[in-house]
């Protein structure tokens, strides 16, 4: 991955184990047509790795990054969201997941630095419209500071569903 300039801003796939993470992050890396990069965030562990697409989109330069969201990384977490300039807090929308989305809720926000641009992006709704998984309860997010944010659908057979929430993210932060 290209070294960070100044310019450069990070946005960050934030979320549980297998909520969706790198599927958002593959969909933007296709419409650039570029190659997701080896990604090495500073952490606690020192072992993580994963990917990452740095593009030039809405009058910036933006760098779009995700760790596997594993129990062991999750001292990576704290790191990544305090250098996140954008964050998308990708939640699974499945009703067994549930516990897991609510750990990140809890987790996350409050390591955000203030300007920090957030959106909340809702996974798998395809599983949920064709009947193969219930979703989780309608207040999940009720109470919390993520209940405000705003907040996307995607479904990984709708490709344009998994770019737009990057896309706002990146108009917001654009030049
Ligand atoms: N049906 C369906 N499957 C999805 C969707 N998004 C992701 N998946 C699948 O869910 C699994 C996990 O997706 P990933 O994108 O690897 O999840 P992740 O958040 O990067 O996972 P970790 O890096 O392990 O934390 C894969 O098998 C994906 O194909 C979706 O919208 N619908
Ligand atoms: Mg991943």
């Amino acid at each position: 991955m290209a070294v960070r300039g100044v310019s450069t801003r990070r946005i960050v796939l934030c979320g549980p184990p297998l909520a969706g993470k790198t599927t958002l992050l593959n969909s933007l890396a296709a419409s650039h047509d570029v190659t997701p990069t080896l990604f090495e965030p500073q952490s606690g562990s020192g072992e993580v790795r994963d990917r990452g697409v740095s593009v030039i989109t809405h009058g910036g330069r933006f760098e779009f990054v995700t760790v596997c969201g594993a129990v062991w990384n999750e001292d990576t977490w704290p790191v990544l969201a305090t250098s996140a300039n954008g964050l998308a807090l990708v939640l699974d929308r499945q009703e067994a997941r549930a516990q897991l989305d609510r750990d990140f809720v809890e987790r996350i926000p409050r390591l955000l630095p203030e300007q920090c641009v957030r959106c909340v992006v809702w996974t798998k709704g395809d599983l949920i419209a064709r009947g193969l998984e219930k979703a989780v309860p309608d207040g999940l997010l009720s109470g919390t500071s993520v209940e405000t944010w705003p907040s996307f659908a995607t479904r990984s057979d709708r490709p344009d569903t998994l770019l737009k929430p990057l896309a706002w993210l990146a108009e917001r932060l654009g030049a």
